[in-house]
């Protein structure tokens, strides 16, 4: 027996704090009413919204300095799903999950793939690795894969993106991401031109066994673990390899994977226009791709993406559906908390970029009045939309406090007795 976060376990804590949820929520709902905002339609969008969970995000990660694991780590992707499930059941828009390769490889997809619809989720999407060398691995990605001087590597590393798709598909994904460790460390190391014909080689074999109705995600990212150059540093090179490709294949922001203060909202803004933004990792940073907890650091940034998000979901309609993912290392959290953390930080983005008065901001824009331009921002990103977030959980079975509920149900504490350290493999990004 495992122990698992009930409906009854829930619905006792929310019973506890209904009374004022309402309260907070009918005033805002009558201080949006004076804006001409319908506290409901924002409350239904947070509940539609969907954010898919990484199954390397459960456990404790490490830096290339230490690893510090906590208690009740998960060890085996099953019971990654099972804290999945309990991130789930709390937060309730997070039924898709990502799935690592090698890391979280099922012996039986079949197997998996049922205990996951047994707790009410799903694999939505694959990632490849090929920036680590597995044990009896036969040939080393010390030098690159996908773009390696040597045609085998690269044959060895293709090869592997091909059993991700057909585990995959064995699973019920519709998705793969691709991201490579490839680049060079030194100037003259490598030679920029023929390293992205040899990726752009590679990446032809696997587009041409993307299962029907699949996307492929290409993501960028400036360095490391390469620190002088990487293959695919950026959004202008994943978006052409991405045209190159095809209709299916799409670029992947992940937010730690620039430069400091590089303009990602624009990032986002052109990739949409150039209709080739495949989807997201969130996170967010202060130094690199420090992988913390999204909005953490910089929530006016996350508001920005989801106002370019917004403004392109209004104007396309449901055509519109990049692939919302998380993309984080929790190091000296709980990984679960920070997985609920985060998830809440990116509704709040998304409900508060709903709040945009796009008409009065278009008409700042069309007579240049800047002032008032960014007035019309900070209006909704400073509105506390807290009341809206709780409804939408509350109504969909979730939490109205998640963390608090998953601090009192003792979840952490259990986990550690049914899950003994022994045995344990570090279960985060390592
Ligand atoms: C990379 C990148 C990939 C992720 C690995 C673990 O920096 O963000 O998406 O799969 O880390
Ligand atoms: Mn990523
Ligand atoms: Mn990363």
């Amino acid at each position: 027996m495992t122990f698992r976060l009930t409906d009854d376990l829930i619905s006792d804590a929310n019973r506890r704090a209904l009374a004022l949820l309402e309260e907070d929520y009918a005033h805002l709902s009558r201080q949006l009413a004076r804006r001409n905002v319908d506290i409901e339609r924002l409350t239904d969008r947070a509940m539609q919204l969907r954010v898919s969970v990484p199954s390397w995000g459960v456990g404790t990660g490490g830096t290339r300095f230490a690893h510090f694991p906590g208690p009740g780590e998960p060890r085996t992707v099953f019971e990654k799903i099972d804290d999945c499930e309990a991130v789930y059941r709390l937060m309730r828009v997070t039924p898709g999950i990502s799935l690592h390769i090698p890391w979280d490889k099922p012996e039986r997809p079949a197997e998996l793939r049922a205990f996951t619809a047994s707790r009410g989720l799903f694999i939505d999407s694959m990632n490849s690795n090929t920036f680590q060398d597995q044990q009896g691995q036969a040939l080393s990605y010390k030098f690159g894969s996908l773009s390696h001087t040597d045609p085998a590597v690269r044959q060895q590393a293709v090869e592997h993106n091909l059993e991700c798709l057909d585990i995959g598909q064995k699973l019920g994904a519709r998705a793969h991401t691709i991201w490579i460790g490839d680049g060079s460390n030194f100037p003259g190391q490598s030679h920029f031109r023929r390293a992205l014909d040899r990726y752009l080689e590679s990446l032809r074999v696997i587009y041409a066994a993307l299962p029907e109705g699949w996307r492929l995600y290409i993501e960028h990212k400036l360095y490391e673990p390469a620190f002088y150059s990487t293959v695919i540093n950026d959004w202008g090179t994943s978006y052409i390899c991405a045209r190159e490709l095809g209709q299916h294949a799409y670029s992947l922001v992940d937010l730690g994977h620039h430069a400091p203060n590089v303009n990602i909202e624009q990032v986002v803004s052109r990739l949409i226009q150039l209709g080739k933004l495949g989807g997201f990792h969130f996170n967010d940073s202060k130094y690199g791709d420090d992988d913390l907890d999204a909005g953490s650091i910089k929530p006016f940034q996350l508001f920005l993406v989801f106002n370019e998000l917004v403004d392109a979901e209004l104007e396309f309609g449901t055509t519109f559906a990049p692939a919302y993912m998380l993309d984080q290392s929790h190091n000296v959290t709980d990984p679960l908390e920070s997985l609920m953390t985060s998830t809440s930080e990116i509704v709040r983005a998304y409900v508060q970029a709903h709040l945009v008065d796009r008409e009065a901001l278009e008409g700042y824009q069309e007579v240049n009045d800047p002032l008032m331009a960014l007035e019309t921002l900070k209006q909704a990103f400073t509105t506390d939309v807290s009341p809206v977030l709780r409804m939408a959980r509350q109504r969909a079975g979730g939490a109205i406090d998640p963390i608090a509920t998953y601090r009192a149900s003792g979840y952490r504490t259990w986990k550690a007795a049914e899950r003994p350290a022994e045995a344990r493999r570090p279960a985060g990004i390592v």
